[in-house]
C-alpha cells in the first residue's frame, strides 16, 4: 500500500467531504439570507489519517481490501449554538434521507453519554459521489454537537493522542468533571435563550398594542371625539411610563369599545 494507492483510494472520500461541507454550509447561508435562525453555527470536515484508518481496520478485523467498511473515513462535524439545535439538524438530515444521502444508523451520545464524558450525535450515512469511473457510494460520519461539547471533545481528543489513548486516571476524572461543566453550560445557555425569546415576544406584543392604541386615539380625533381622545391619550401617557402590558391591553379594549359605541350612533 504505497502513497499512490492511498492517493487514489482517498479521492472519493475527499470529494464527499467537500460536497457535504458545501451542502451543510449552504443551509446556514440560505437561512441567514432569509433572516431566519440557523441551527448550524459552522461546519468542518476531515479525512481520517491513514494511520488511524489502519488502526481501526485492525481493531475491527476489517481486511485491507475492504477498507470501505470503515464508516468514518469521511467525517463531517456540525457545530450548533444550543443543544436543541442538534435535533433540528438531525431532522434536516432525516428530511434528506433517501434523497441525496441515506441514513444507515445513528448513535445518540447526547442522551447516552460515553463513560469518558463525550457527548455528540452521530449519524452514519451512505453518500454517492460521481467519479470519472462512475458513481461510487461510500460511508461517511456526521457528528453534530454544541460549541461546548466541541470544546471539550477537541481538548480530550488531543490529550488522548498525547497519552496514546492511556490518559492517567486522575486526568480522566477531571475531564469527566469538565464534561459535566460543559453540560451545565449548555443547559444554562438554553435557559437564557428561552428567556431571551420570551422577552422578545413580549416586546413585540407590547409594540403592537401601543401602535393599535395610537391608531384608536387617532380615529377618535378624526371623527370628532376630541375630549375622549384627549382623555385616552393622557391615560396612555401614564400607562406607558409604567409599562404594564395588561393595563395597556385593557386601555386598547376600552378605546375599541368607545369607537364601536360612537360609530353606531
Ligand atoms: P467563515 O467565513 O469563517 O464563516 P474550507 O473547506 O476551505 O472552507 P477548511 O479548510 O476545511 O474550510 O477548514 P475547516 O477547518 O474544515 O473549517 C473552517 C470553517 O469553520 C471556517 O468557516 C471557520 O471559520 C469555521 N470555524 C472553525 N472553528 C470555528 C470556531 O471555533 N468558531 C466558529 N464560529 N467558526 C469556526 P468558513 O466556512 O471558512 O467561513
Ligand atoms: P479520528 O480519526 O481521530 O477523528 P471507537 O472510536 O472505535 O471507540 P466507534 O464505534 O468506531 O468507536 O465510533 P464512535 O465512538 O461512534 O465515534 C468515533 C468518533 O467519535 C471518534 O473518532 C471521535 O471523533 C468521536 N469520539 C467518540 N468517543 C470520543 C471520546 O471519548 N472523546 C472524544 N474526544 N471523541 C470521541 P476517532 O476514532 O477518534 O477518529
Amino acid at each position: 500500500m504505497d502513497d499512490r494507492f492511498w492517493e487514489q483510494f482517498l479521492i472519493p472520500y475527499e470529494q464527499a467531504m467537500e460536497e457535504l461541507k458545501v451542502k451543510f454550509r449552504s443551509i446556514r447561508k440560505e437561512l441567514k439570507k432569509r433572516d431566519e435562525y440557523s441551527p448550524i453555527e459552522f461546519v468542518t470536515g476531515r479525512i481520517k489519517k491513514i494511520s488511524s484508518i489502519l488502526e481501526k481496520a485492525n481493531k475491527l478485523h476489517i481486511p485491507l481490501d475492504r477498507l470501505e467498511e470503515i464508516e468514518d473515513i469521511t467525517g463531517i462535524r456540525i457545530m450548533c449554538q444550543f443543544a436543541e439545535d442538534i435535533y433540528r439538524v438531525v431532522d434536516l438530515i432525516h428530511q434528506r434521507d433517501g434523497n441525496d444521502m441515506t441514513v444507515v444508523y445513528e448513535k445518540d451520545y447526547i442522551n447516552n453519554q460515553k463513560p469518558s464524558g463525550y457527548r455528540s450525535y452521530h449519524i452514519i450515512i451512505r453518500y454517492p459521489v460521481q467519479t470519472s469511473l462512475g458513481e461510487k457510494e461510500l460511508l461517511a460520519e456526521i457528528q453534530i454537537r454544541t460549541l461546548a461539547m466541541n470544546f471539550w471533545a477537541t481538548i480530550e481528543h488531543s490529550l488522548s493522542y498525547k497519552y496514546e489513548k492511556n490518559i492517567p486516571e486522575d486526568i480522566k476524572e477531571r475531564l469527566r468533571k469538565a464534561a459535566e461543566a460543559a453540560y451545565l453550560l449548555d443547559t444554562e445557555m438554553s435557559e437564557i435563550r428561552d428567556e431571551i425569546r420570551d422577552a422578545q415576544q413580549l416586546f413585540e406584543y407590547k409594540s403592537n398594542i401601543v401602535s393599535r392604541i395610537l391608531q384608536g386615539i387617532e380615529n377618535l380625533y378624526q371623527i370628532g371625539y376630541v375630549v375622549e381622545a384627549t382623555t385616552f391619550q393622557n391615560q396612555f401617557r401614564e400607562m406607558r411610563a409604567q409599562g404594564d402590558v395588561m393595563e395597556l391591553r385593557q386601555l386598547y379594549r376600552t378605546i375599541q369599545a368607545k369607537i364601536k359605541e360612537v360609530k353606531t350612533y
